[in-house]
């Protein structure tokens, strides 16, 4: 029986409208997290910029993300704008079409659409890092001039094929073969979990070939025997598309490998530029889910007082300030190592094992700290935290980053 003698508050429970106290978040008022006025470290440019990102994103991203992930479609009428604020390709030299910006400010990009919702950045990190980098870096004159303007300006899609169903953290173990057949190349193979495949016109596949040596190839999907089925059951980033890239006999032209690498070295550097991204992309997660939780615990009242002067409540939204702080420090420091190109592999895997793993506890935190409203749609946080499980998993799983950093630092490979 309901305890008050209000007559309406038992039509309430009567009827069947379920009713929800007025929500405690208002996306406008982010503020961002800076506790340690890493802001005074920035350029101005840099600044002026990840602030140019964070106002599309709040103003035209937030009322609209929460359905498409509903709906599991992708807003691609978001792409144009993408482009404009040169979230595609934001490293690559201007002459391709790119931003030629440096690593803090291609970290504070991913940031800020990661904040709205990771799948959208891995649009971009797919775009930028495992597409366009290495057609600029490992590419043909020709190939740059007619791939980088248009992936840039978001006219052509691109994906990046090296997990296949029996292979993910191994990729050493591809299946996938490039064989060469006068001047073409045939291809034979199966990949999985491609991001953006479905809507791509151009796929980086890494195959071996006769010699069993791993090498790039740029395939466009509209060649006879390439079908891209989008993989539709995922829980997580359900406003991306993720799919499968089935390659059956594709006869491409010789000149469509990616003729300046061969080896493992080639997909592997360019995941070091996409776990860069997400290194900084993960935190703007983390930071949404805090604003979440601070506005919430600063409003919501229990036991006749707002629940954020209760201690155990402090104690969480102060492990959040602390841990998002350490992770900002950790991604600006990255970030100058990566302008200077002197950073290593192994620091970016440091990272993106501790950014991740910190993102997912700041949702797991935030969305206790929400109650019962923290599982509905009334909230992002749980949106955030289904997507993190694919971000932690992707780009190299936790205990794949423990191992290279174990390797690094005892010299002891515990792969195998
Ligand atoms: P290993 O012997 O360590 O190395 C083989 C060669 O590669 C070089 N190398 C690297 N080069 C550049 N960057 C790196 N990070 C590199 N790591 C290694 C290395 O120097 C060597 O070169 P060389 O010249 O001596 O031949 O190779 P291994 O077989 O022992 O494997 C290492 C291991 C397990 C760490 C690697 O296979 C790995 O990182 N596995 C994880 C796989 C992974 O991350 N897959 C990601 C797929 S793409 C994706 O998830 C996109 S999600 C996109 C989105 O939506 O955002
Ligand atoms: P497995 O490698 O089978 O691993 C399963 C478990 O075993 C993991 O917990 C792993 O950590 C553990 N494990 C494996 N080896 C060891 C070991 N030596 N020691 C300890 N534990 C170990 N790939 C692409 O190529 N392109 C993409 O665009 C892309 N996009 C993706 C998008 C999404 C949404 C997802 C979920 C994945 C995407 N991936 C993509 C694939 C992703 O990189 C792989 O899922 C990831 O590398 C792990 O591979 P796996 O799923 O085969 O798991």
């Amino acid at each position: 029986m309901p305890e008050s003698s209000d007559p309406s508050a038992i039509a309430d429970v009567t009827s069947s409208r379920a009713t929800a106290p007025p929500q405690t978040w208002d996306p406008s008022a982010f503020e961002g997290l800076d506790y340690y006025a890493i802001d005074e470290l920035l350029s101005d440019e840099a600044r002026t910029i990840r602030d140019e990102v964070r106002a599309f994103m709040t103003a035209e991203v937030s009322p609209i993300i929460e359905e498409h992930a509903e709906n599991e479609t992708f807003p691609d009428h978001l792409i144009p704008d993408f482009a404009g604020l040169g979230l595609l390709g934001p490293k690559v030299p201007e002459e391709y079409g790119g931003g030629g910006h440096d690593s803090i400010v291609y970290g504070l990009m991913m940031q800020e659409v990661e904040r709205i919702d990771s799948g959208l950045r891995s649009f971009c990190s797919v775009t930028g890092s495992l597409v366009m980098y290495p057609i600029w870096k490992y590419g043909s004159e020709e190939q740059k001039q007619r791939w980088l303007p248009s992936l840039a300006a978001g006219e052509a899609i691109g994906c990046f094929g090296l997990t296949e169903p029996y292979v993910g953290s191994n990729p050493s173990d591809m299946r996938t073969t490039a064989r060469r057949d006068g001047d073409s190349f045939i291809i034979d193979g199966h990949k999985r979990w491609s991001t953006n495949a479905s809507i791509a016109d151009v796929a980086v596949i890494w195959a071996k070939t006769e010699d069993d040596t791993i090498r790039g190839f740029l395939v466009e999907t509209d060649r006879d025997g390439v079908s891209t089925p989008t993989i539709d059951d995922t829980l997580s980033l359900r406003a991306a598309v993720t799919s499968e890239v089935v390659l059956d006999n594709v006869r491409i032209p010789a000149g469509n490998i990616l003729s300046e690498v061969s080896g493992l070295k080639g997909p592997l550097s360019c995941l070091n530029q996409a776990r860069y991204g997400i290194c900084w992309g993960a935190i703007g997660a983390a930071m949404a889910c805090f604003d979440v939780a601070q506005q919430h615990v600063t409003n919501r009242e229990q036991f006749g007082r707002k629940i954020g002067g209760f201690q155990l409540v402090q104690e969480r939204i102060v492990e959040m300030v602390q841990e998002i702080t350490k992770a900002q420090l950790l991604n600006w420091r990255l970030g100058t190592l990566m302008t200077a190109g002197t950073v290593r592999p192994q620091q970016v895997s440091l990272a993106k094992r501790n950014n991740c793993r910190v993102a997912l506890d700041v949702a797991r935190s935030a969305r206790q700290l929400l109650g019962g409203n923290g599982v509905t749609k009334m909230y992002p946080v749980m949106r955030h935290m289904a997507n993190l499980e694919s971000v932690v998993t992707y780009e190299g799983t936790h205990e794949i980053h423990t191992l290279i950093v174990g390797r690094d630092v005892t010299g002891e490979n515990a792969f195998t």
